[in-house]
């Protein structure tokens, strides 16, 4: 399964949405083409009365002409036969900020720590994935537990991104609005 075709992409197993609800800090991200989110992301998952995931996000983006604010980002997902995957329809507070249509894929979770998001936004003719991002997050703004930290690795390979994350910063920008 490391063949780095999309469609042979192993995600969660059983993916339990009410587990993976509440804080979750970014500690690790691949960009895409023309990133968006920059540093002090924090997503928060919920699921609402009838069942449907929906989130919330912050973090520092800089907007047209080198504007640094914090955005303020909703996003709601709609299910697919697989439990562990979904289409992910995001908008910004702010008409000017990024919005669109994502696959939502969580690779992997323990819920209490670790997990490892995944979207592939186009794939390549050859089937792998020629523009995508994953954020690797944790419940602690620290950072991963060094126990989980192969675990994520393992993970990232098996993705065929390792190599391609850089470390997400929490200095508290986004904290004072
Ligand atoms: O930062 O380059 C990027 C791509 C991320 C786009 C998605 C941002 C909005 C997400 C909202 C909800 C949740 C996780």
């Amino acid at each position: 399964a490391q063949d780095c075709q999309v469609s042979n992409i192993q995600v969660m197993q059983n993916f339990d949405r009410s587990r993976y609800t509440g804080r979750w800090y970014a500690v690790a991200k691949k960009d895409p083409v023309g990133l968006f989110l920059l540093d002090n992301v924090v997503a928060q998952f919920s699921v609402d009365g009838s069942g449907k995931m929906t989130a919330t996000a912050q973090g520092r983006v800089i907007i047209l002409n080198n504007w640094e604010m914090c955005a303020n980002m909703f996003g709601t997902f709609e299910d697919t036969p697989d439990p562990a995957k979904f289409k992910m329809r995001y908008w910004g507070a702010a008409a000017y900020l990024q919005s669109g249509n994502d696959d939502h894929w969580v690779i992997d979770t323990d819920y209490d720590n670790y997990a490892i998001h995944y979207s592939c936004r186009e794939v390549d003719l050859d089937g792998t994935c020629l523009d995508g991002y994953s954020f690797i997050f944790s419940r602690h703004p620290t950072g991963l537990r060094p126990e989980d930290q192969k675990i994520v690795t393992d993970k990232k390979k098996e993705i065929c991104f390792l190599g391609k994350y850089r470390r997400v910063g929490h200095t508290g920008f986004c904290e004072s609005s």
